[in-house]
């Protein structure tokens, strides 16, 4: 049989197709040394926690006037907002328009007092992990923490039911399971951050490792 008609062969070749078509048209939305996919991988690092909603709470402490603990539902009801944006994972691969529906990091950040020179924040996830950034990275406003994706409740493996969202940084800073922040004085490596990962990471100036 030619290859022409073998339906699989057909199948490969359209998705390429389509993928370089979306290459061509997003060139200017790509960073550097970064390639386009239409797939959403999943990247975690040892298991998948399982958290319920009903268990789920979120803490803020560290360099705080006031230490802080939220239940899903008054979580939720701080504030929320949709949007799209692209997502760049430091592993090359990137994804353009996401949407997704969260609390906006600034509808949190409203109900605190941090302390004179709380200029660093540690995002901890349930299981373990940490990342660490600058909280004037996370005052822009396309910063918030997700619990839909594509309009339904964010899948576990994606870090359901709540992440944090930082689409300027690479996608390793945005944190699955998340269960709370401390505010630190210094810019105190997170998990990839001690293997070597950059304290910023910024895809658009290739910061992948420190
Ligand atoms: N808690 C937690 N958050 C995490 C990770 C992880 O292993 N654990 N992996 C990070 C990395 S390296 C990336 S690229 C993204 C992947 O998110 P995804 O699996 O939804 O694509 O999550 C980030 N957040
Ligand atoms: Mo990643």
């Amino acid at each position: 049989m030619s290859q022409f008609w073998d339906p699989l062969q057909r199948v490969m070749r359209l998705r390429r197709a389509d993928e370089a078509r979306e290459h061509m048209e997003g060139t200017d939305r790509l960073p550097p040394g970064q390639a386009l996919t239409l797939k959403f991988p999943v990247l975690t690092y040892g298991s998948t926690p399982s958290v319920k909603t009903e268990d789920w709470r979120f803490k803020v402490w560290g360099l705080v006037q006031e230490p802080k603990e939220w239940t899903w539902a008054d979580f939720l009801a701080l504030g929320e907002k949709t949007q799209t944006v692209d997502i760049h994972c430091v592993t090359r691969w990137s994804k353009f328009d996401t949407t997704w529906k969260g609390v906006p990091f600034q509808a949190v950040y409203d109900q605190l007092m941090p302390k004179p020179g709380a200029d660093y924040v540690m995002f901890h996830c349930y299981g373990g992990y940490t990342t660490n950034m600058r909280l004037d990275e996370l005052l822009q406003a396309d910063v918030m923490f997700a619990y839909e994706y594509d309009g339904k409740p964010l899948e576990r493996d994606h870090g359901g039911p709540m992440r944090s969202l930082v689409p300027r940084l690479y996608f390793w800073k945005s944190a699955k399971w998340i269960r709370g922040m401390e505010f630190m004085n210094e810019n105190r490596p997170g998990f990839w951050e001690m293997y070597g990962y950059h304290l910023h990471g910024s895809p658009w100036l290739e910061e992948r490792f420190s």
